[in-house]
């Protein structure tokens, strides 16, 4: 019984001393940003990569100069420190989208509604100049800059979609909640009420002009 009582206090001893040590040392994090280049490093970093022939649907026309189905239109890397779809965590991520065209047509993301409409998210540029299409679920859309040090607060309700309309990389940091989640299908569906092109050196906004379901009487 005393051997007991002793062994348990040294074991109390030890997770105190335990403690201590990591109360007063200041702990080295291994996740770390390069904010201007738009690079994570550390453990737990996800990639992905979306190819010319991953955006299928996305472009109406095939007309494409020197490109090949191949060819990079972005990439992301996040930090998820939490579980996909808990409630209450973070995820943080930087998007490279590539300067270029397909027609007349800028490069771009795909585009989404967050699964969750409650889940909102904060997009910031460092580097090229591009522009932000936000939609609502109506189809109301509209255009929001994005350069170097604009930050846009994006509401869970709108779908989102980024255009590079400018000649290098367009590179910007997002954070999102673990729990916001993705649907592609409507805007795989129905797209996005504007499309960016380029006319005369400039980039342009064009309505898209949806066509309405006629009932045809015989
Ligand atoms: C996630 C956030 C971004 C995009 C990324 C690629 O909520 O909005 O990290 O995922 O910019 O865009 P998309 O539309 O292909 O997911
Ligand atoms: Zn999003």
């Amino acid at each position: 019984m005393i051997n007991g009582a002793i062994q348990l206090h040294g074991k109390l001893e030890h997770t105190n001393l335990m403690k201590e040590k990591k109360q007063t040392a200041i702990e080295t994090l291994e996740t770390t940003v390069d904010w201007r280049l738009g690079n994570l490093r550390g453990p737990n970093i996800q990639r992905s990569r979306k190819l010319l022939k991953d955006l299928t649907g996305v472009y109406p026309q095939h007309a494409s100069s020197g490109l090949t189905s191949d060819t990079e239109v972005y990439s992301v890397q996040w930090w998820a420190p939490a579980e996909e779809g808990q409630e209450g965590g973070l995820f943080w991520g930087v998007t490279h989208l590539h300067a270029g065209r397909v027609g007349n047509e800028y490069f771009m993301t795909h585009g989404h509604f967050h699964a969750l409409p409650t889940r909102a998210e904060y997009y910031t540029a460092v580097s090229g100049r591009g522009i932000l299409l936000r939609m609502e679920r109506s189809g109301r859309t509209w255009a929001e800059e994005m350069t170097p040090g604009t930050l846009l607060y994006i509401d869970g309700r709108h779908a989102h979609r980024v255009v590079n309309v400018g000649n290098e990389p367009l590179v910007f940091w997002a954070c999102w909640p673990s729990d916001a989640g993705y649907d592609y299908g409507t805007i795989a569906r129905d797209g996005f009420g504007l499309r960016v092109l380029e006319r005369d050196g400039k980039a342009v906004l064009v309505p898209v002009v949806k066509e309405e379901h006629v009932e045809h009487i015989d």
